[in-house]
């Protein structure tokens, strides 16, 4: 397709579509309203945000390489900590899955033209920079120190203004996340092509309906909580003082409700990536579509009834353990349905290993061994056994690190031919997974040990008896910080010289493959028309209408050789 040219920043919506074309590198710096580019602001400045929550790891692991407080200061440690966690799961796997690759992909997906609410889509990105600065800025005040969770009474006497401040940012991105969810479900529902079915939607797509659903209903809860905290640290409000009536456990009732559905914000949409980039690079169907639909509802719907198994310990009465205990494990039922479809989906499939597939596959290997010693968390004897050890900081990096880094990675390699117009160099691809898969199993692995033989989390010394395995680990995540090294330069280079992606490399079937590469400004000169299913690969019997859109099987990708 070729577009005329026309000035950049004209008018975004034309009477006629024939004057689009690709935005300028300084578009992505303005409040623009084009869900692709907000999808790319996400995309990049959440990773700014991942080097960022990187580094302080790094920071972390060089303290804890010996068991002295020799490298950081003991406060310093506990901000880094802090920020760490925060950085990671709010500013980068969040925001990153649903505002970066939820904004790019749902309307090409559905074959609108933008979301149904543009100008909301771009406040809600842009109340994400000012997000992080607070967290950043919050170092000036010695940084939020109280761990990720913030429990009083600990958060109330530790460093307030740099908490305020943490806590500020928090519901400043809480507050975007629930203006992208509202965005994401009217889109979905009022924007679709006509011709195309509830179940002819992709699965990411199902994937950020649910999320976004569950995000509507979770983070208004944490929001009531920060804020009851806020008034305690700055108002002399007691809402969680007991010394004057307050209830710490409020709190943590509070944070969870929000915070454990959280996880599943976190991996739903990464569902989704796997949903869409195993059966491309498979060549096959995926196996069971409506199960992996419904599985994500499913999801969503017991995911709100387990939070307590984070209070176990909390002085949670033994029939609401095993209350807990038992929602929590039925909710590896519908996780167990994903897994399963997608191991049957590779089974017997042409599998081309690409970078995308590679870190799918990595995906798979790591979060089932996260889920694995989920099981065993969520099982309350165990878990009043290793809590607040380092087996919790190994179960959560498999599932965070393996089963989200791993799919929003997959995810780009899928996609960034789609956003740039120009494929990544696969060696370059190669190396980065291996290192990442490495260094991930280095770090994280013999952390399963140290939890088990008691060494407590959140601590900068430590019992010389641990030395040794925490020297593997560090040495693991030196390997991880260097990993990220191929994939940036990758990630630079192909965007200016990589080889030219053409719309459609990797022969996929959905929607958005439909259109140009980088897409045009609004997505399609004609609207396309959905006849089948995404992922009718290798089924016969469809015929194809005017944008070649249900073509018989292609050939081999010349992309991948
Ligand atoms: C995107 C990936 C990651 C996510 C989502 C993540 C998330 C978290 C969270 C939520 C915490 C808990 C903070 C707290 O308990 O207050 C944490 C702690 C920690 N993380 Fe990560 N992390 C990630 C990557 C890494 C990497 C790559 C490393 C090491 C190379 C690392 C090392 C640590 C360490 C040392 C702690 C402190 C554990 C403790 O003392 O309890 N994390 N991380
Ligand atoms: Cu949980």
């Amino acid at each position: 397709m070729t577009q005329a040219e026309v000035p950049v920043g004209s008018q975004v919506y034309t009477e006629h579509h024939t004057t689009h074309k690709a935005w300028k590198w300084y578009d992505y710096f303005t409040f623009n309203i084009d869900h692709k580019v907000i999808g790319i602001q996400y995309l990049v400045t959440t990773f700014i945000f991942y080097l960022i929550g990187g580094l302080m790891a790094v920071a972390m692991r060089t303290e804890l390489a010996t068991p002295d407080p020799d490298f950081l200061d003991p406060n310093l440690y506990n901000a880094f900590l802090t920020n760490h966690g925060t950085i990671m799961i709010f500013m980068w796997i969040v925001p990153a899955s649903i505002g970066g690759f939820g904004n790019y992909l749902v309307p090409l997906m559905i074959g609108a033209r933008d979301m149904a609410f543009p100008k909301l889509n771009a406040l809600a990105f842009w109340m994400v920079p000012p997000a992080g600065l607070l967290l950043m800025g919050s170092f000036f005040f010695g940084g939020a120190q109280a761990g990720w969770t913030s429990y009083p009474p600990l958060s109330e006497i530790t460093a307030n203004t740099a908490q305020s401040m943490w806590i500020l940012s928090l519901v400043l991105a809480g507050t975007s996340s629930i203006l992208g969810s509202v965005n994401f479900v009217v889109t979905l529902v009022k924007m679709r092509v006509p011709s195309q079915k509830w179940d002819q939607l992709p699965l990411f797509c199902w994937a950020i309906f649910a999320t976004s659903i569950l995000a509507l209903v979770s983070t208004p809860v944490l929001a009531v909580g920060l804020g009851l905290l806020l008034f305690d640290i700055n108002f002399g409000t007691a809402f969680f003082k007991p010394e004057a009536g307050g209830q710490v456990v409020m709190y943590q009732h509070l944070f969870w409700f929000y915070s454990h559905p959280a996880v599943y914000l976190m991996i739903l949409p990464i569902f989704g990536i796997m949903s869409e980039v195993i059966p491309v690079h498979a060549r096959k169907p995926i196996f069971g579509y409506k199960a992996i639909a419904y599985s994500s509802l499913a999801i969503c719907l017991v995911g709100l009834f387990v939070w307590v198994h984070h209070m176990f310990t909390s002085g949670t009465p033994p029939w609401m353990r095993l209350f807990f205990t038992i929602s929590t494990l039925i909710v590896a039922v519908p996780t167990g349905v994903k897994i399963f479809s997608w191991v049957a989906t590779l089974w017997g499939g042409k599998i081309r290993y690409t970078s995308a597939m590679l870190f799918a596959i990595g995906l798979l290997i790591m979060f089932v061994l996260g889920g694995l010693s989920g099981v065993t968390l969520g099982t309350a004897p165990v878990d009043i056994h290793v809590h607040d050890t380092y087996y919790v900081v190994a179960h959560f990096h498999y599932v965070l690190f393996g089963g989200s880094v791993f799919g929003i990675y997959a995810g780009i390699y899928h996609w960034f031919p789609k956003m740039t117009g120009r494929m990544m160099n696969e060696t370059l691809g190669r190396i980065h997974f291996a290192l990442t898969l490495i260094g991930a199993n280095l770090t994280f692995l013999p952390m399963h040990e140290l939890g088990l033989k008691g060494m407590p989390r959140r601590v900068a010394m430590y019992d010389p008896q641990f030395a040794h395995i925490n020297v593997i680990c560090t040495i693991g995540a030196f390997i991880l910080a260097f990993s990220t090294v191929p994939f940036i330069i990758n990630a630079i280079w192909s965007w200016r010289y990589g080889k030219k992606a053409g719309g459609n490399p990797w022969n996929a079937l959905t929607l958005e493959w439909t259109t140009d590469s980088p897409p045009i400004i609004e997505n399609w000169e004609v609207l396309p028309v959905v006849t089948h299913g995404p992922y009718d690969y290798g089924m016969n019997g469809h015929s194809a209408n005017g944008n070649g859109y249900g073509e018989a099987i292609p050939p081999e990708p010349s992309a991948t050789r």
